[in-house]
This record gives C-alpha cells, structure tokens and sequence, in this order.
C-alpha cells in the first residue's frame, strides 16, 4: 500500500470514527515473550498543518537527517521550550510552538468534526533493528498519542487512531522485517477527536507515552481478564482467569497449581485487597506459547442498602483528582514521578484517586495496586465546551460519534480491568447528557459487573451507580445526606438516585490560597453514611517552568505563552505546586481526613485522650501513641499512651493526668502524635498521620497601674520610651523607628476572592484598596493617648471610624483599638422581582492594623499555630507550638500572588533584625500576623512571584479578625460561620522594643 501523494489523511481527520487497522483493546502484563522498547530519540518535524506534511515520510529511502531529534515519549510544545542541550529558551523563542492552556472553551471553532487548517502536526521517524523474527506474530503498542496518529511501518501504511490516552495496538506483522525496520507516525493535533478531549488542561501533543513492539507467540495469550473476589463471609479468595486460549493459573503463595482458565476456585486463607491493606500475590497464567506473570487482589466491591462496601465493610473516599502533570514534561511522566505522587498522597492520608479526567499511565495503576488507593478510572471524555453553545451538537447525543465513546470506554476498561485498585468505572466528565453515555454504561454494566459506574454530568443518575455531585456547598451536602434534596422532574429516576450511594468527585478546588471549609466537609461526611466523602479539585498545579528576563524560574499558566484564548491561572489549582511540594492546603486536607483522630475530655480523674480510628479496614495495632507537654513550646514532659488496640470505625481512651494551669499569658499544650510503628512500603516508621493538641490558657497577664503617662513634647507625644507626631502616628519605639499604625481592612484578593461571588469587585467598588485615613482627634484621656480617625474611600460612604488608644504598662506599650462601621457595606445586586435595586452585604476581607517597619528582618519567632500560614476556616493543617521562620519563609509563593502567609491564633510574637533589635507582640487574645518584604497593594498587582520585589520597608499585618477562604473559585464561599461581616470590634496588643542599635 505504498502511497503517491500523501494529502496528510485528510479524511481520517475528520472522520466520527475512532481509528482504522487498530488491534482489539485487551490488557497487557509482564511476559516472557519479547518486547521491543521503542522509546528514545527519534527523527522529528514540526508541520503546519495538511499543506505543510512532508511527502514520503514514511518511506526508507527519505532522509530525515536535516530533521529535530526528539525523545519519545514526550510532548513536542514542552520539548520546544527547551535548546538541543535542554537549557530553557528565552521565552517567545519557542521552537515547537506553545502549550495552550483552556478550561471549558475549545481553542478551535466549533464546528463538528472540522478542524482548522492551523493544525501543528509533529513528523516522527525512527530506525530500529529486531533479528529473528521467528513465526510469532508482532503487536506495536503505543500507550498514548495525542491527538491522532497515522502509523507506517517500511512504508506501508497499518492504521490510524484517536483517543489521546488510550492505548492503542497494530499488528505489525505483515509489514515487519528481519534487520532493519522503519517506524514513522505522523500525529495531529487537532483531529474530530478533539471535540472529546476537552478537558481542562493544557493543549499539549505528541507520542507522549510509551512506544513497543510485543512478540505475539503462536499459542500466546491474546487477553486474559483476572476475576478475584473476596467473600467475606468465608474468608475465601474467590478465583476465574478467563484467556483467549487455553491456559493454567498457579497461585504458589496459595498453593494453586495449575488451575485450568476459565474455572473458579474458591481459595480458603487468602488475604483480601483494599486500599489500607493492599495485599497482591503473584499469579503465573501460563498457555502453550507464553507465560505471564500478574498480580491479583481478592476484593469485592458491591452497594448494600445504598452504601459502598468493599468486602462487606463500607469504605469512605478521602480522594483527590489527579491529572497527570510535571513542570518540564508535562503529560509524560516518569516512573520516580508516578510513584512520587503514590507516595505523596499516601503519607497525606489520601486514600482515593480520581484519574480526571483519563485513564493514567498505566504504571500508575500498579502503583495503586501495590500501596493502596481506591481508584476511579475515568474514560478519556468531555465535551465541556458544548455548553458554551447551549450544549447544541454535542456529540454526546448525538448517534454519529455513538463508535467512538464505545471505542474509549472499551479501551479504558479493557487496558485497566485486571487492577484491583480500580473500583468504579467513569464514563468520562462534563460532557452533557445524551445516550451515548448510556451506551457506554450499558456496554460496562455487561462487561464487567463486578464495579460501579460513575458519570457526574447526568443528574437523574439513571444508567450509574453512584450519585455524584461536584461542588455542592455544605448545605446541600448535608440535604443529600439527609435524603431531603430536590426531587428531578422523571419519578422512576428521581426514586433511583435517592437510593444511591453518594460521592463529591470534585469539591473543595484549591485553587491558590484555601481550600477553607474542609473540616466542615469532613463532619457531613462523617455524620451520614450515605455520604462516601469526595475528590478535592486537584492534586496538582499544572505550571510550567519558565525563566524570566533575569534568568529567574517561575511557573507559567494560561496566557504566559500569549495564547488568544486562554484561562489564566484556573490551571493553578492542585494541592501540591507544581514541583511537587506541598502546598498549606494539602497539609490541611491530611489533617481534616486524618485516619485516627485525637480528642481530649479533662476532667476529674484526669485528662482523657479519645483515639478514634476511622480507618474502614485496619485497627491501631501497627500505630503508637506519643504524647508531649510543653509551655509556651518548652518541652516539660513525655511519654508514650497505652491505647488499647482499636478496631476500624471504633474509638477507646486512655488517661493523662490533667496539665497544671501554666502562669499568666502562657500556654501549656498537651500533644498526641500518632505514627506508624510498622512500617509499609508506603509510610515508613515514625511517619506521622494524625496529631490531637489540648491547650489550657494561663490567666490573663495582669494589668499593671502607675505607669508613666504620656506627655507632650515639640514632635508630638511621649509615653516611655515611644514618640508619637503631632497626628498620634506611632514614629518609633525605642531604637526602632516606624511607621503607622494604619488601619488594614484589605487583602490582596484570593483565587477564592475572585470567584463566581466577586467578593474582590466588591471591595473594590468600596474602594477598600485605596482607602483614605483622616485623624479627626488626638488627645489625653487619663492615662492613654486617644488617636480618632475615620478610614473611607474616595467616593463611597462605607469605612470605619478608629479609636487607638495607648498606654504604657511599664514594660510595654498597649494599644487598644476600637473599629466601628459606618455608611452602607453593600453594594447592587440583581434587581428584585418588582424592578427595586436589591443590594448584598459586602463582607470584610479583615479587620487589623498595618505597621511600615524597617527591611532587614532577620528572623520571626512566634507562639501559636504554625509553623505554616493558617485561616480561619483552615487552620487543622497547624499546630499550637514555638516557631521561627525568616521573611522568605513566611510567604507562600502562589503561582499567581495572593494573600498567603497568616500565622493565626498567636499569643506572643517577636519580629527580630540581625542587630539584635528585637519588636515583641503579645497578648492574652491571640492575634494573627502576617509579615511580608512588599505590600498588599504590590502582592495584588504581581502575576508571578517573580514580579515581587523587596523594598525598603518590611510590612506588618496585625489581623484580629478576616473572612475565610472558602472555595469559591469554583465552590461555596466561606461558611456562614467564617464568613467577616462589618461589625464593632474591639482589640489590645501590647508593643516593646528591645536590643540595640536601630
Ligand atoms: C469542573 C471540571 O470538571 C474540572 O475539570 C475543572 O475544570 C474544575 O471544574 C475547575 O477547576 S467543571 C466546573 C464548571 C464545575
């Protein structure tokens, strides 16, 4: 089938089917057949599109030496950032173009199955050699192209096909030779298939996973498909293979020998698998041609009365949406980088996975397999940006494309079936209604019932398995909880989903600073059964890394490449940044889902520590239970609690004798950590997965009388050693010389802040970030100095009036302040029913006091939660202790800048300069401080860290009350209980210098 002229496979582009020559989808494992790997450097072009493909790629005779060498697998765009010798580029000096970032909207018109004449094709070719072909048949297996690939093998031509991340097999056979073979592919980036791959992610393409050639032996095993269930009832391992030819099973850990395919055996003594015990044996599946080598988890996942149980115990997800990214490569992962990620979400209690909004690296799944995580694999489907539309066209619904969904689901569960971590099946995400993704749930339902079906998209639930919702806010969960939510108009399908289990399989997005509310989550789940917990949106940012003019790394998101359509930073929304540390929100999230919780009754035998297990599975045997007392972080007493051993989803106690009340204005703190005493390939010993904390608060410091009071001078005002201006601004304090105090009602808006509710057009409409201040009286009344001012905003009414009021403790200076609103903090709203303008309240993003101090700070120490930043409705993933941490330390650098950064619930801080200057901030109500190299307004403006120059003063945000995170990026904005109405408050600190120097 040598061709003439090449017009680039123009028809296939555009064809609703998936592909053609291709192999039956089937599951692959290790075998002792060979295998021919094909990844490495390969030939490479980058054409412009169908006018611009190379004439005769294909053919041996073609020289490609003036061609890129890129390695496979990759993703070309990402591949293109880089030079020949992998140093980044300057950044416009791309050499394969640019990766596009898009949420729901497709980079493409829509008009089905059309694409644009733009459409960047990448031209691969590589040589490899195979001797002695034998008389086996040969497979090439590609495990994802993205997004159509046309495949030659010595010029003729074996097939073409879609489904990005979806394996796909040609038999190679026929055009195979002994000695030297030629491999070309050409693969588009836009074909009809990318109407089905609108998922939100960078637009990147190319071989981006693994290539091989497979020997088929003759009598090899074409598919083999492992049922192994556990009947908890017996304790029996329950064991079918089913080959496509015949074939013997041996289980020797089992003592299996032998056991025809096809035939069950029930299996007395084996262990089941689940997430928190995943026990695999090594199972050997031999046929006259070929031996493989599997292994296999015995479990069984069905719904009793409306609940999730795997072997007969109901299971709770403590999940997380995983896309599959890395800052240098993008969709092409490692396999360091795949168990990197097990072993992260691992060691932060996650215990479930959501593969959104594809199927994974294969490798992934053995990983899964091997630690432990429950899986949902989900179809590589959406269809988002027919909404835009009105959901007009969608290929959902419509029968043309019915080929191609079937064509993915089968892939999916084919390549994915014998893992016993995967447990429901998704069709796919947002991708409207229709019957094709009924068809799809049929097609499961009858190919493998041993899982559940899952699809977000269709609100009656139907044809799946589960009710699963994304983003409901905790009232409405807690409806669901209830059975008292909305009824759907069709009566049957209402009836159905009511008796469903219910899953979130995306809540919580933790885009920038938050997600804040998880602990109010968590409780909902705990309290209703029927709530199997949820999937936080998402484990990962997606930046890419970039240098700057100045040579500096950051990571870049949507629009940084100048795409003409793009979504910003809604790209940067995972819990971990995007080389993998952690972020504040993921620490938070593995205390709220911690799998044993600590609580603490002191009472009149004692202090009563409550261990409550809330594993599903595993009791405490393989934990201990370290306890710690410390004052104000000095470590007084330890010890190690004798907790009996604790059954899953059971508590006990065990008894502390009650702590001492600490003096005035300290702490004493009674800690329980709890760790893993035997190890498991995934936590090691020692590693912590939950800690309780019982704090008893020392009387309040008392007030000290006969101080000196303050006295007037030429500058101002004087109270010790503290001068004040004619204006009662605070001008220094000892040898520290300052500026302020201001008041500080203002935050650099959160991703959070700017979401659906523009809470930061709100408070700009306030004009909060450009706030005027006017003293209206300084004076002395008794023993304070009484500054009253009035904090407003050019053109708008709504503001404060402040009264600080300082007085000296002999020791200190004390501030009192007083904040009462004034004028209207509301703004328009949507007109009511009647025409009337409505308004909506305006909360406050915080209510403190700004201090300008000066560059150079050395260190911050500080009692109270830390060590990292904490809000209020996010402050699990913190501990009351003693911490310390420079400037640089106390930002937390969000690829788009933000507020970050609050240390909350402090009682004592120290602001330190390298001369020894030292601020100290205490008082008996805890405050919270932020300290930062550059202002609000400046962290407001930035678009990258990079942007954030220090300047020459250091900037103190004392914080007696804000509004919480929330996750309204794309979720509910902070609960009602976290939410800063503009309100009276009154607050004290007390201020003091010491050290020299300044
Ligand atoms: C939801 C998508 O399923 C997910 O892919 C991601 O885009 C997320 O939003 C936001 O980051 S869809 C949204 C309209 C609820």
């Amino acid at each position: 089938m040598h061709e003439s002229h090449d017009d680039g496979g123009r028809a296939a582009l555009t064809s609703f089917e998936p592909g053609a020559g291709r192999l039956a989808p089937r599951s692959v494992a290790a075998s002792d057949a060979r295998v021919l790997d094909l990844d490495g450097s390969w030939s490479f072009r980058l054409a412009g599109g169908l006018r611009d493909v190379t004439q005769g790629i294909a053919e041996p005779s073609f020289d490609d030496s003036a061609w890129d060498r890129v390695s496979v697998p990759g993703c070309w765009q990402l591949q293109g950032l880089r030079d020949a010798g992998g140093e980044l580029l300057p950044r416009g000096q791309a050499r394969y173009g640019v990766p596009a970032y898009t949420n729901v909207i497709y980079p493409f018109p829509i008009d089905p199955p059309a694409v644009p004449d733009e459409n960047p094709t990448g031209e691969y070719r590589r040589w490899f050699e195979l001797e002695d072909l034998g008389s086996s048949s040969w497979t090439l297996r590609f495990e994802g192209v993205d997004s159509h690939a046309t495949v030659w093998l010595n010029g003729v031509q074996l097939g073409w096909s879609t489904g990005s991340r979806l394996a796909t097999e040609f038999d190679a056979t026929p055009a195979l030779r002994e000695g030297r073979n030629l491999l070309a592919v050409r693969v588009s980036q836009w074909s009809a298939s990318s109407y089905l791959e609108d998922q939100d992610m960078w637009w990147v393409s190319g071989i981006f996973r693994s290539v091989r050639l497979l020997e088929r032996p003759a009598g090899g095993i074409g598919d083999h498909h492992v049922m192994a269930d556990f009947d908890h009832t017996t304790g029996e391992g329950v064991l079918r293979v089913v080959t496509d030819v015949p074939a013997t099973v041996d289980v020797p850990e089992l003592g299996v020998e032998g056991l025809p395919a096809g035939e069950e055996l029930r299996i007395a003594g084996a262990s089941p698998w689940t997430a928190e015990t995943p026990r695999l044996y090594d199972v050997v599946i031999r046929s006259e041609g070929e031996t493989l080598s599997v292994r296999v988890g015995f479990r069984t996942v069905r719904v009793v009365d409306g609940v999730i149980t795997v072997n007969g115990a109901p299971i709770r997800f403590r999940g997380v949406n995983r896309h599959e990214w890395h800052p240098d490569t993008g969709r092409t992962l490692s396999e360091d980088v795949l168990r990197a990620d097990v072993l992260l979400m691992k060691r932060h209690n996650v215990n479930a996975v959501r593969t959104s909004h594809y199927p994974p690296d294969a490798r992934f799944l053995d990983l899964c397999d091997e630690l432990g995580l429950w899986v949902i694999d989900e179809c590589d489907l959406e269809t988002h940006g027919f909404e835009l539309v009105g959901w007009q066209g969608n290929p959902s619904a419509d029968p043309r494309w019915r080929t191609a969904y079937l064509d993915r689901m089968e892939r999916t569960v084919e390549r994915d079936k014998n893992h016993p971590s995967v447990i429901i099946w998704s069709l796919g995400n947002e991708s409207g209604v229709g019957d094709n993704l009924r068809a799809m749930a049929e097609w499961v339902h009858d190919r493998d019932p041993s899982r559940l079906v899952h699809y977000e998209g269709d609100f009656d639930s139907s044809y799946v398995d589960v009710y699963s919702r994304m983003y409901p806010d905790h009232a409405e969960t807690e409806l669901i909880g209830q059975g008292a939510d909305a009824r759907t108009n069709d009566a049957t399908a209402d009836a159905h989903r009511r008796g469903l289990p219910m899953l979130l399989c995306e809540y919580a997005h933790a885009m920038g600073n938050g997600p804040g509310g998880l602990t109010e989550y968590e409780a909902l789940f705990d309290r209703y059964e029927r709530l199997h917990g949820g999937f936080v949106w998402e484990w990962i940012d997606h930046g890419i890394r970039q240098v700057d003019r100045e040579g500096r790394e950051f990571f870049a998101y949507g629009g940084d490449f100048g795409e003409p359509v793009h979504d910003g930073n809604f790209i940067a929304d995972g819990l971990l940044f995007p080389d993998r540390t952690p972020s504040p929100g993921l620490l938070e999230y593995a205390a709220v889902i911690a799998p044993v919780r600590v609580g603490f009754v002191d009472g009149a035998g004692g202090l009563t520590v409550r261990i409550e297990n809330r594993h599903d599975v595993i009791d405490t045997a393989g934990l201990r239970f370290l306890w710690t007392v410390e004052l104000d972080g000095r470590a007084e007493e330890s010890g190690e609690l004798d907790v009996p051993v604790v059954a899953a989803r059971d508590v006990s106690e065990a008894l502390l004798p009650s702590p001492a009340i600490p003096p005035p204005g300290s702490r004493r703190v009674v800690t329980v950590r709890v760790v893993i005493a035997q190890p498991t390939p995934a936590l090691p010993e020692g590693h912590e997965i939950a800690v309780g904390q019982h704090v008893v608060t020392g009387p309040p410091v008392p007030a000290r009388v006969g101080a000196a009071r303050p006295q007037r001078d030429e500058d101002g005002w004087r109270i010790d050693r503290a001068t004040f201006d004619h204006s009662g601004d605070l001008t220094a304090l000892g040898s520290l010389v300052l500026q302020g105090p201001r008041l500080d009602v203002w935050r650099a808006p959160t991703d959070n802040d700017r979401g659906w509710l523009g809470h930061d057009r709100a408070w700009q409409e306030l004009g909060l970030d450009r706030l005027l201040h006017r003293v209206d009286e300084v004076d002395v009344v008794g023993d304070e100095l009484v500054v009253s001012s009035t904090t407003l905003a050019a053109g708008t009414d709504a503001g404060f009036r402040t009264t600080t009021s300082w007085r000296s403790t002999g020791d200190a200076l004390a501030l009192r302040l007083r904040v009462v609103p004034i004028g209207q903090w509301s703004m328009r709203g949507p007109r009511n029913p009647d025409g009337s303008a409505s308004r909506r309240p305006v909360y406050v993003p915080r209510i403190g006091l700004w201090f300008g101090l000066p560059a150079g700070v050395a260190s911050v120490d500080w009692l109270g939660l830390g060590p990292g930043e904490s809000y209020r409705d996010s402050r699990d993933g913190v501990r009351v202790g003693a911490w310390r941490a420079s400037v640089t330390e106390l930002q937390t650098p969000y690829l788009k800048p933000q507020e970050n950064g609050l240390r909350s619930e402090v009682w004592s801080a120290a602001v330190r300069w390298d001369d020894g200057t030292t601020l100290r901030l205490a008082h008996d109500t805890p405050f919270g401080f932020a300290v930062r190299p550059w202002s609000s307004t400046a962290l407001a403006a930035a678009a990258h860290p990079t942007d954030l120059q220090p300047g020459a003063t250091t900037h103190l945000t004392l914080d007696f009350a804000h509004h919480g995170l929330g996750s309204n990026s794309c979720g509910p904005d902070a609960t009602p209980a976290h939410r800063l109405h503009a309100h009276e408050l009154e607050r004290e600190i007390r201020i003091a210098v010491d050290g020299e120097g300044r």
